[in-house]
């Protein structure tokens, strides 16, 4: 299996992330890929590339996800911060203040001139800090997710984004949970583009895959699922439960899957088999995997308990699908165990179900 690399993602580096009233330095370190990034050379998967996508073809395939009204936001959203005020210019930018939802009257069709009042439309929390390189990193994230697309609508049986920052919170015109561009549903959608008639979206993170579930929830032609913490205790808190089966021409096409925190590998598998079977009756053609290693038990900000060798059990069963799959990199916390978690899933599906 290619891995597709982005060799600007430690522009993105957050000092600290707002966490129940105080600053905590970021879980989200560019040390996680450079984990996985031994790990794939150590164990051979398979060739390493950075993408070759020409600007134009990567704008295009962003926005065909993301409203221009947040990425023009994201474009400028550094010189922005640190036009308010020089000093900005050593903090990461963060907001402090939120337009909450319609019901409220708080307008978010009138944009702000203040850009902190800004920041608030477009982030959903405090816990994701934007700075000089996140536009440059989470773009060369985003031209991976674009080429291992592209690697399979070539013939792949399977190519790896190793994408960083990662992408499953970011919405059509939000960020969030760190992330900024939908790395998955820009493969998705890349896939739809490329020919394949049903794209399924099996996200097995340890949070519900928020944005991607946004970004296709009124859509029959890419199937969004999620096994995640349970939103009644876990991040996002919000959205991600099992009654949300999509809107509008989208109706039982989105399907969450969340479990109680605890939760262990058996009860896992289990999900994955109910989500598995949602493929087939789907008749995806082609599948995007936003991979998370935070379901393993070791994980400081989550509650599954996953072992390391499990991720073998999980790529074959992935494997089982039969389809040409992109994985996109998501969470995982436990630094020094991302890489081997992630590299024993890629390799349990290679060897195939
Ligand atoms: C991103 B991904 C700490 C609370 C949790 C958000 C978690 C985002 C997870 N400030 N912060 O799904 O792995
Ligand atoms: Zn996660």
């Amino acid at each position: 299996m290619k891995t597709l690399h982005n060799p600007h993602h430690a522009l993105h580096q957050g000092r600290e992330e707002m966490f129940r009233g105080r600053m905590v330095p970021c879980h989200e370190v560019p040390a996680r890929l450079d984990f996985v990034l031994t790990e794939l050379q150590r164990r051979a998967l398979g060739p390493l590339e950075t993408p070759a996508i020409p600007q134009a073809d990567l704008d295009a395939a962003i926005a065909r996800v993301h409203s221009t009204r947040y990425t023009d936001f994201l474009a400028t959203a550094w010189d922005e911060w640190v036009a308010m005020d020089p000093a900005n210019a050593q903090r990461d930018a963060l907001p402090s203040v939120w337009p909450l939802g319609n019901q409220h009257a708080f307008r978010t069709d009138v944009l702000p001139q203040n850009f902190a009042a800004r920041l608030g439309v477009f982030a959903y929390d405090s816990g994701s800090p934007l700075m000089a390189g996140t536009w440059t990193a989470a773009r060369g994230g985003a031209a991976c997710a674009l080429a291992a697309a592209r690697e399979v609508l070539g013939g792949a049986a399977s190519a790896f984004a190793l994408t960083r920052p990662p992408g499953h919170h970011a919405g059509p015109d939000f960020l969030g949970g760190y992330c900024f561009l939908n790395n998955g549903a820009i493969a998705a959608q890349a896939l739809r583009d490329g020919g394949k008639q049903r794209v399924a979206v099996l996200d097995v993170d340890y949070h519900h895959g928020n944005g991607t579930q946004s970004i296709f929830y009124e859509r029959n032609d890419v199937l969004t699922i999620s096994i995640h913490g349970d939103p009644a205790t876990e991040y996002p808190f919000f959205i991600g439960h099992a009654d949300e089966r999509g809107a509008a021409a989208g109706v039982g096409f989105n399907l969450n899957l969340p479990l109680p925190r605890g939760s262990d590998f058996t009860t896992w598998r289990a999900a994955l088999g109910q989500a598995l079977q949602a493929v087939a009756d789907f008749k995806a053609d082609a599948l995007v995997v936003p991979m998370g290693l935070d379901t393993f038990e070791g994980d400081p900000i989550s509650g599954f308990t996953l072992q390391c060798e499990d991720y073998f059990a999980v790529g074959a069963a992935l494997a089982s699908a039969g389809l040409p799959t992109v994985f996109t990199f998501e969470g995982g916390y436990a630094v020094e165990a991302v890489g081997v978690n992630a590299v024993n899933l890629l390799y349990g599906f290679q060897r195939g179900g």
